[in-house]
């Protein structure tokens, strides 16, 4: 049911098994709850209500330890001496981490939900909620786990008027109207969802959005929703718009040296630190796609960052400065930009400043090879940005398990400092021994009554979460938890859904993108293909200028017979992509332009080759069809609906993909389409 969608991955089915349950019962038969904040209320909440809805019992807060199998949740200090002297150390966590560990004291057994503060208990209380979701034993538990960074957030690219920029879910979550005074139930909901998966931030307001935002009038609306996110451990964040101080501040300049504007800056943080204590900072898109910024000043990027840092430094605010800048100016490589602006300032920026960065050098891709600048800036703390929101992966019409694509960026290797200096290790600080540190991911969230449009888009919320917490994960591993959260933990139904899901991301990549091709998709909207359009005004805003498809061949060639964008890379890396011999296929005409007789590794030409590929991606389609058609009996039956009619429009649409890609690049190729193709009808 509708229901079913909107409890997104806090289904807490029924346990049905029933030594399980009988395990489970006998190894919880009191909890006591110490802690007294809301956050602990909340914790204590969510564990009794799960475990009426998992078992069928209601427990009570004991606030006393008698007898044994009690789950005991609380910080340390609010545990008794004995207790955390069998816990051990708690240094092993940091602030937002936990332990469960099973103890026995005076010889009887207890199961101990603790960390250093609340919010630590309550994601305790929910990876233990996890265990049992995902059917896991609970005896003999013994678990320590904290983020490996520090700012997890969601960015909503949401407007004051409702609309969602990217949005394909419905409207924003946010009714400013009827705000501050009345609290929509669904802010207490997305709070809790966002806690469940370890997200501690949220940037409300679009990266385009106006300076409004920063008016008292809806300072105060944001002020309510601090409120309802605060115990949940979520940090409320907005964007600033770089010229707010003429727009809503009267003043004739924005220039980050004017002393007016850096008052105006200094008097707005302090305006809303007195209302939000603990407002996150400020997320900016500066001279961007026609942001203002501090280049229209004649100022640089350090300019505007430190000016808005020392501006919330006080509060201890951070300022979030994305990379992602291109100019129709220098348009002979839009891939090369962010990098040769950015990578000249590195050191340069305030501590509190940390510059975000999307996962490749274009725009979310299905496959781009992962952003030059990760590594490059050592002595600069980079965040990761990633884009939950389907934009050019179809939407959420179709299914694609992002956090394989999410791994796959995290996995990279930049060899900036030798081999294994991963991108995951450059976000967790870890190699630079950065100590601000964070991942954001556009928001995929709508007023939709199951939040995210598809209902397994929701996966890509929670699989971000997850990533962003332990960006070692295995996206596997995510798939799992998730359908046994989501939907159901028998093996029959997992097995081959997951293999759906899993594969899912490489089937888009085939049928849209394959072998290295990008941003081929109809203009504006980003949906379908459109490898034809070639009369926008800016050449970058054109597919022709990223496939370059001509009758010698295919590719846009970045190596250094071409842009040589591939010099921004260590030098291991720049040599693999530079020769034809080591270039990964999947990235092959993202580096090069090749002739349509090019011989791939499997023997075939180019051109056979990518017509293959268009036509693999339809049949992994298929495939996830036929494996979801057979989920009926473990689905319910509007959920099972909904996907099928989603799959059938996928399917429909990556025959589409096909043929248009096909026919359009046959133009130039001249070639007949190889066996085992379909010819469009
Ligand atoms: O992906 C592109 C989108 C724009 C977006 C921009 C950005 C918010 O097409 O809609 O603007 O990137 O990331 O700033």
């Amino acid at each position: 049911s509708a229901q079913k969608d909107y409890k997104l991955w806090l289904q807490y089915n029924k346990v049905d098994n029933d030594n399980l349950k009988t395990e489970y019962l006998s190894n919880i038969k009191e909890i006591v709850s110490l802690g007294k904040s809301e956050t602990s209320q909340i914790a204590f909440t969510e564990l009794q209500s799960a475990l009426d809805e998992m078992l069928g019992k209601k427990f009570e807060n004991k606030s006393i330890t008698t007898g044994d199998h009690n789950i005991i949740i609380g910080s340390k200090e609010s545990l008794a001496p004995e207790i955390q002297k069998e816990i051990g150390n708690f240094d092993q966590i940091n602030d937002e981490g936990f332990i469960i560990k099973s103890i026995s004291i005076k010889n009887k057994k207890q199961l101990v939900i603790t960390g250093k503060t609340d919010i630590g208990v309550l994601y305790g209380v929910y990876s233990f909620l996890r265990l049992m979701q995902t059917n896991k034993s609970i005896q003999n538990l013994n678990i320590t786990d904290a983020p490996k960074t520090n700012i997890r957030i969601l960015n909503h690219w949401d407007n004051l008027d409702r609309t969602v920029e990217r949005g394909y879910a419905g409207f924003s979550l946010w009714n400013w109207q009827k705000l501050p005074d009345f609290i929509d139930q669904r802010y207490i909901d997305y709070a809790r969802a966002n806690a469940s998966i370890g997200i501690n931030g949220t940037v409300l307001t679009n990266v385009n959005a106006n300076a409004l935002i920063l008016t008292p009038q809806y300072l105060e609306k944001v002020e309510a929703l601090s409120n309802v996110f605060r115990p949940y451990g979520i940090k409320v964040y907005l964007t600033a718009r770089f010229s707010a101080p003429i727009e809503i501040g009267g003043l004739k300049t924005a220039d980050p040296k004017d002393a007016q504007v850096i008052n105006w800056w200094k008097n707005k943080a302090k305006e809303i630190y007195k209302r939000i204590p603990d407002f996150g900072g400020f997320l900016v898109k500066a001279n961007s796609e026609g942001q203002p910024g501090p280049q229209n000043y004649n100022r640089d990027h350090v300019d505007g960052a430190n000016m808005l840092a020392d501006a919330v430094a006080p509060f201890g605010g951070v300022i979030m400065w994305r990379a992602f800048v291109y100019s129709e100016h220098d348009a002979n490589d839009r891939a090369k930009q962010a990098y040769a602006e950015f990578v000249p300032y590195d050191g340069k920026f305030k501590d509190n400043v940390i510059v975000q960065v999307k996962n490749g050098a274009i725009d979310f891709q299905p496959r781009e090879p992962f952003h030059p600048m990760f590594g490059a800036m050592p002595k600069t703390p980079l965040m990761m940005e990633f884009q939950i929101t389907q934009e050019y992966l179809g939407f959420s019409t179709h299914l694609v398990f992002l956090p394989k694509l999410f791994q796959e960026v995290l996995e990279s290797d930049t060899y900036q400092k030798g081999k294994g200096t991963t991108v995951a290790k450059v976000i967790d600080g870890s190699l630079n021994k950065t100590k601000l540190t964070g991942i954001a991911g556009v928001s995929n969230i709508g007023n939709d009554l199951n939040w995210t449009g598809h209902p397994f888009a929701q996966a890509n919320w929670y699989g971000f979460g997850r990533l962003a917490w332990n960006p070692y994960l295995d996206s596997e591993t995510i798939a799992d938890e998730w359908l046994r959260c989501t939907f159901s933990n028998d093996e029959n139904f997992i097995k081959p859904v997951k293999q759906m899901m899993m594969q899912s991301r490489e089937a888009v990549v085939n049928y849209m993108t394959p072998l290295g091709l990008h941003h081929i998709m109809d203009t504006g909207h980003h949906y379908g293909p459109g490898p034809w359009v070639s009369n926008l005004s800016r050449p970058e805003w054109n597919p022709v200028y990223y496939h370059k498809a001509d009758k010698n061949g295919i590719g846009f060639d970045r190596s250094k017979t071409g842009t040589n964008a591939t010099a921004q890379y260590a030098p291991e890396v720049e040599k693999m992509f530079d020769n034809l011999e080591t270039c990964p296929e999947k990235d092959l005409l993202w580096f090069h332009h090749v002739s349509w007789d090019y011989k791939l590794k499997n023997g075939q030409t180019l051109w056979n080759g990518l017509a293959l590929k268009y036509q693999e991606g339809v049949n992994q389609v298929a495939a996830m069809q036929n494996i979801w058609n057979k989920t009926q009996k473990y689905v319910d039956e509007e959920r099972f609906k909904e996907v099928q009619m989603l799959l059938e429009i996928q399917h429909k649409e990556a025959k589409w993909w096909r043929d248009a890609c096909l026919l359009y690049f046959q133009q130039y190729s001249k070639k007949e389409l190889p066996l085992g193709v379909e010819k469009p009808t």
